[in-house]
């Protein structure tokens, strides 16, 4: 076998894992078809160094068209006038493109720290934005809420430049207005990263950080929005010459038209009112199974949630994030490791685990689903607690987990 077709066949393996797995990762999603053809598409042969009828290379008029549809397909979907810049190749590089337009090395920057449940780019010392810029953090209560009268203790005792708010493994809604409050107290401009719940503001079931005037609005198209894997950034129209240059030539060189053509695609598939049922889907699959946690005595971050993700604590139960995860990965369930509020284990090893419904609910899976599968990850929890992991066990769990995803795929054709 070519060493190309060897990559082919562990791409098909690929594929296989996801079609025989129950995902979780709150993080992670299914694209379309459509989308899926646009992001391996000749556009990814081209260069196109620049914005639309501003290029570096000749041959740009069809990717120009595709850039301009991009940029006002994903107006569309937010319902505004802000500016966008489609070029992010991530979450990440939205994010630090974000920052580098508008502070300099050493302001002071307010934000959550990636134990309490924000992105490593919002500040974490082993990423670029903690190294770059003076962080400062806010807490979150004691029952994982995020402590608004500590965001404005800290604004006002450090005068950042910039606030941040915004997160990976946060359940509850964010007060985007009472940020803008805050920032306008002390002059500092706002930043959100709507990354994980763009899909739920997309729809209205989610507060919007476009309507409470957040300076910069960063998200991923891959997450809720369930696009290909990229970025996006969105600003107040003042902003636009800074946050263009930020991008390109600051951070980034040509962009990925081909997955620039697959944002477009995502965003009229946003615009179309099927995605509102299935954001609604995907809200009303966590709360059921977030409370079918909570029935069975599990303690969650905040005692539940109001969006696509909830957090085990585990903390009492004495697993870790880690074995749970690894052990849940025999038995072809996909979650994170996570920390837990004031979390005392190592972000390898955490206390906590992060579970989502984004994905399985494109999938299909219903209500009754989601409950299966909380029954299947108690009863890893219970074995891992007592009486340990068999080859056994693994193997009935994996049947069931056949069973909820047959009965998924059965329900939907
Ligand atoms: N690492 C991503 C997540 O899993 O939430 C955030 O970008």
């Amino acid at each position: 076998m070519s060493q190309v077709d060897e990559i082919f066949k562990l791409i098909d393996r690929e594929k296989a894992r996801q079609a025989q797995t129950i995902e979780l990762i709150a993080s992670e999603n299914f694209v379309s078809e459509n989308c899926m053809k646009a992001a391996g598409s000749c556009l990814t042969n081209k260069y196109a160094e620049g914005y639309p009828g501003k290029r570096y290379y000749g041959g740009c008029d069809v990717v120009d068209e595709i850039e301009s549809r991009c940029i006002d397909a994903w107006k569309q979907v937010f319902n505004t006038n802000y500016h966008v810049n489609v070029q992010p190749h991530s979450g990440s590089q939205a994010n630090c493109a974000a920052y580098s337009a508008v502070i300099k090395p050493g302001d002071t920057v307010l934000s959550m720290s990636l134990d309490n449940g924000a992105h490593l780019t919002h500040g974490s010392s082993v990423n670029f934005s903690g190294k770059l810029y003076n962080m400062v953090f806010y807490g979150i209560d004691s029952r994982g809420y995020i402590d608004m009268e500590d965001v404005r203790r800290k604004a006002l005792e450090f005068k950042p430049a910039l606030i941040v708010t915004g997160a990976s493994a946060y359940p509850r809604i964010i007060d985007f207005q009472a940020f803008r409050a805050i920032a306008d107290e002390v002059g500092a401009l706002l930043m959100t990263d709507m990354a994980h719940i763009a899909g739920l503001v997309a729809t209205g079931r989610h507060p919007s950080p476009f309507e409470a005037g957040c300076d910069i609005i960063t998200t991923t198209t891959h997450k809720t929005l369930r696009g290909p894997r990229g970025g996006l950034i969105f600003c107040k129209p003042e902003l636009k010459k800074k946050i263009d240059s930020a991008i390109f030539p600051g951070n980034q060189g040509g962009p990925l038209e081909h997955i620039i053509a697959a944002k477009a695609i995502a965003a009229y598939e946003a615009m179309d009112p099927a995605y509102s049922d299935y954001i609604d889907r995907v809200i009303s699959n966590c709360n059921t199974m977030a409370n079918r946690f909570v029935d069975m005595g599990y303690d969650l971050v905040t005692g539940g949630t109001d969006n696509h993700l909830f957090l085990l604590d585990l903390t009492k139960s004495g697993v870790t994030g880690k074995v749970l995860q690894e052990t849940l990965d025999l038995c072809r369930i996909t979650l994170n490791k996570n920390c837990v509020p004031h979390e005392t284990r190592s972000p390898q090893v955490t206390s906590g685990a992060r579970i989502g419904t984004a994905a399985m609910t494109t999938r299909g899976m219903s209500s009754d689903g989601f409950l299966a599968t909380a029954g299947v990850i108690d009863k890893v929890i219970k074995a891992l607690q007592g009486s340990g992991i068999s080859d056994e066990f693994i193997d009935a769990r994996k049947s069931e987990v056949d069973e909820i995803l047959n009965s998924t795929l059965t329900a939907n054709g």
